[in-house]
């Protein structure tokens, strides 16, 4: 007799299984069946598409594994969950991100490499998931990542558009939005749960009877939407553990309610089905600035409401009641765009569940925590009570109610003045329009407000929250943004990862602390020769993309220096090309000195209705074309504007980069996060001392990074001071000179009058203080200009800097958030 299995043939040994197999004979065999019997495809007519698909679902199956293995865990663990609500989640493409975590890349090449096929190109073929617009969105991505991979039991809770943020398109030097369709040829990451469905009401109206002596209210929607679950596992450094991220997507309620609703009426019937669907269709493409419209309401209530009834049930599932809900479960909103879960959490436990309020409130208090991620007063988001009364009648009550108990508490508790009572009450008053403050619900309703920085959340202490930090001085805390190291380093930066474990060792890569090292050998030459081969290499990649997207041919041995972020004029792209005049103007006039050769990069989309952030895009491209097109400065400046920057394409540029532009108005950027990226992958910072940037400086230390500007203090001051823009460009002729030509059309013959209103909009009003930096703006440039010349000691500055900013790993800020916010354990380092 044989031992069970021993007889098997070689085909099923465990290592070679089609499922779990992780040789690259198991692999080869797993796509090929893919391809065959998901795809429907024989090998000689495959497409790259039909590879990718083939290799996903085979790499998918092994995540599958895990996932199981993890939610069985927590299931039966008891542990407490957390769920992250994000209206945005920028995950770009997913399949580098399972292939490096589960340690399966090179393998998966060498059994592709066998059919043929070239798993890099593949990599290009998967579409850039770009389910959010900037900096909240990224940051959700990254947190997903690194709470599987601290083996947080975390869901991710969003909504599944599918229109993801516009394809930008440069034409004549405008922008122009193009809807990007990251469906179109199926997604083989997400697996739909069309049994894991959850009505959502809107409109009608709220009745009220008496139980037992005591009011209690029922509210009977007068439209209903379903939302349905997307699932897509999210897998952890080495595979430990994987969690969920579950989107919504919206489904009109049953066609037969419908048909009856509508009396046979099939073209009203089919209107209602679009409005009821319109809610996943679109993200809102609005950066730093609030959407506005019913439409975005609408998509905030379905996505919280649907993630409460599921995360409800959950628990349910396991305990009689909720009374026990804040020990099972940590909410934490993303921005105020899910703040409406405290109201519905507060409906669902005294409306549904028969809860007395004061425990009902005491619950939601211990489940929420709140992120802000800006203080510009244009971005706090604030609702027309008319329009809640009437999407969410029931939801204006209990918002009505809790802002009475909250300003009756503070009187009681001796607080009179009129400012203060009017700045913490949750509604505004004004313009004839009363107003809902959705930051202000969302501190009162949670346990924790964060700040995305030690400066940003300062900020907020001071600015937009005092007199609530005054009256609740524990609830704010700081919680400095991190990025993940997988996707930012590894992936990303192969090349400098592999220099990175030859130095210091492969524990480098399960914990950024070992990077400290690498300070003792900033100064070896063949280390840096070293890195700086690695970065030529990248530069010369970044440079095939970029003639390829622009026609613009730069040179892999000048600087490359990088803005890369969405176009907003407080991020001041305007400021950096009003330098890039300034020094063009200045080769010119002496083009015999010893520039040091510079490749100036901007790339990022401009909301489609921000006209002024369009313009500054078009200014870049104006600028290009006369710099680029100036054979004096060949060899010494090139200017690109490097078209729909996304996810994707910021893996290419960021570890191309030799120097990182973050040169916000202090005060004004929360945190940042592609400084931090830029600065792991070695570029050095010039920047403000705003947001991140200041956590930068102290780390990487003030040798190792380019400071400018006034401090967000001065700013304040200069704001109050009210001096005038005017003065300051009299005060400078090199920038008096730039503001005239730039108002003058030297820049666009075509239309010598494009810029004058712009030009005159800096003289008059510069509220975001371009002029005021402009000179020490320039003075830090050539401070920079100095230390290129010196290749030795800025590759020291560089390693300094990749050495110094382990810390901004987003392990490390999830381990924050765990330890403060959720109070739920984290996996030890190995
Ligand atoms: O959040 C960004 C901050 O500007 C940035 O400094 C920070 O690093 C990052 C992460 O904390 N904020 C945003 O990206 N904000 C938005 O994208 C946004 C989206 C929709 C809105 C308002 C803001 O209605």
């Amino acid at each position: 007799t044989q031992q069970p299995g021993a007889a098997l043939p070689a085909a099923a040994q465990p290592d070679d299984d089609l499922r779990t197999g992780n040789s690259v004979e198991a692999l080869r065999g797993a796509v090929m069946a893919k391809l065959a019997y998901a795809v429907g495809k024989v090998q000689a007519d495959a497409s790259d598409r039909d590879w990718f698909l083939a290799t996903a679902l085979a790499v998918r199956d092994r995540v599958v594994q895990g996932w199981q293995r993890s939610y069985h865990t927590t299931n039966t663990g008891g542990t407490k969950r957390v769920y992250y609500m994000s209206l945005e989640f920028l995950i770009g493409r997913l399949m580098f991100d399972a292939l490096t975590n589960l340690g399966l890349t090179d393998t998966m090449r060498e059994a592709l490499s066998g059919l043929g096929v070239d798993l890099d190109k593949l990599r290009e073929v998967e579409p850039d998931a770009a389910l959010g617009n900037g900096g909240l969105g990224r940051l959700a991505a990254c947190f997903m990542e690194s709470m599987a991979t601290l083996a947080v039991p975390a869901y991710g809770y969003g909504i599944r558009y599918e229109n993801g943020l516009f394809r930008q398109v440069v034409k004549d030097g405008w922008q122009q939005e193009y809807p990007e369709n990251w469906l179109s040829f199926g997604n083989p990451w997400e697996f739909a749960r069309p049994e894991i469905a959850y009505d959502i009401g809107f409109g009608g109206h709220v009745e009220t009877h008496q139980v037992d002596g005591a009011p209690r209210y029922e509210w009977f929607p007068s439209e209903t939407v379903e939302a349905v679950a997307y699932d897509t596992p999210v897998v952890g450094w080495r595979g430990h553990h994987v969690n969920t991220l579950r989107l919504w997507s919206a489904r009109a309620g049953d066609p037969l309610r419908l048909d009856a609703f509508n009396e046979g009426d099939h073209v009203g019937a089919m209107a209602d089905r679009v409005k009821a669907e319109a809610i996943s269709k679109v993200l809102y493409p609005s950066d730093a600035t609030p959407a506005g419209q019913e439409l975005r309401l609408r998509q905030e209530y379905f996505f919280a409401a649907a993630s409460l009834q599921d995360l409800v049930r959950r628990h349910l599932k396991k305990y009689p009641d909720l009374s026990n809900l804040a020990d099972q479960a940590a909410i934490q909103l993303n921005d105020t765009h899910p703040a409406i879960a405290v109201v519905e959490l507060m409906r669902l436990l005294v409306d549904l569940h028969g809860m007395a309020w004061d425990d009902a409130w005491r619950i939601t208090q211990a489940t929420f925590g709140y992120t802000n991620h800006t203080l510009l007063p244009e971005a706090l988001e604030t609702w027309p009570v008319p329009l809640m009364e009437r999407m969410l009648p029931r939801h204006m009550q209990i918002i009505y109610l809790v802002n009475a108990l909250h300003l009756d508490k503070l009187r009681a508790e001796g607080h009179s003045d009129v400012d203060v009572m009017r700045s913490v009450s949750i509604i505004a008053e004004g313009w004839g329009q009363q107003r809902v403050k959705m930051g202000t619900l969302a501190f009162i309703g949670s346990h924790r407000i964060n700040g995305v920085s030690a400066l940003h959340t300062d900020l907020m202490r001071q600015t937009v929250f005092r007199d609530l930090n005054a009256i609740y001085p524990d609830r704010i805390n700081n919680k400095t943004n991190g990025i993940t190291f997988r996707r930012w380093l590894m992936e990303a930066n192969p090349a400098l990862t592999a220099i990175l474990v030859d130095v210091l060792g492969k524990a480098v890569l399960d914990d950024p602390s070992h990077l400290e090292k690498l300070a003792q050998h900033a100064g070896d030459p063949a280390l840096q020769a070293r890195l700086k081969a690695a970065k030529r290499d990248n530069k010369a990649t970044l440079g095939g993309i970029i003639a390829a997207r622009t026609g613009i041919q730069v040179d892999p041995d000048a600087m490359f220096d990088i803005q890369i972020k969405r176009i907003h004029e407080y991020k001041r792209q305007h400021l950096n090309l009003l330098e890039t005049i300034a020094l063009y103007n200045a080769i010119r006039a002496e083009p015999w000195r010893d520039w040091a050769p510079r490749v100036k990069v901007f790339a990022g989309k401009a909301a489609a209705s921000y006209h002024t952030a369009k313009l500054i895009i078009k200014l870049a491209n104006d600028v290009a074309r006369v710099v680029n097109d100036d054979p004096t400065v060949r060899g010494k400046l090139k200017v690109v504007f490097l078209p729909n920057y996304n996810v994707s394409l910021a893996e290419r540029i960021i570890p191309a980069a030799d120097l990182s532009e973050q040169i916000s108005t202090a005060g004004m950027e929360a945190s940042g996060t592609g400084n931090m990226k830029l600065a792991l992958n070695g570029a050095l910072t010039i920047g403000t001392l705003d947001g991140a940037n200041v956590e930068i400086k102290e780390r990487v230390g003030d040798d190792n990074i380019f400071i400018f500007g006034l401090t967000a203090e001065e700013v304040a001051a200069r704001h109050r001071s009210g001096l005038s823009a005017r003065e300051t460009i009299a005060n400078s002729p090199r920038l008096a000179e730039v503001m005239e030509a730039v108002s003058s059309g030297v820049f666009s013959p075509d239309d010598t009058d494009r810029y004058r209103d712009f030009a005159n909009a800096l003289r008059d009003h510069d509220h975001f203080l371009v002029t005021a930096d402009f000179d020490d703006y320039y003075a830090a440039q050539r401070r920079v200009d100095a230390l290129w010349r010196d290749q030795a000691a800025w590759w020291r500055a560089s390693i300094m800097n990749t050495a110094r900013v382990g810390w901004f790993s987003s392990d490390r800020t999830i381990g924050e958030y765990a330890r403060d916010i959720w109070d739920v354990p984290v996996r030890a380092a190995e």
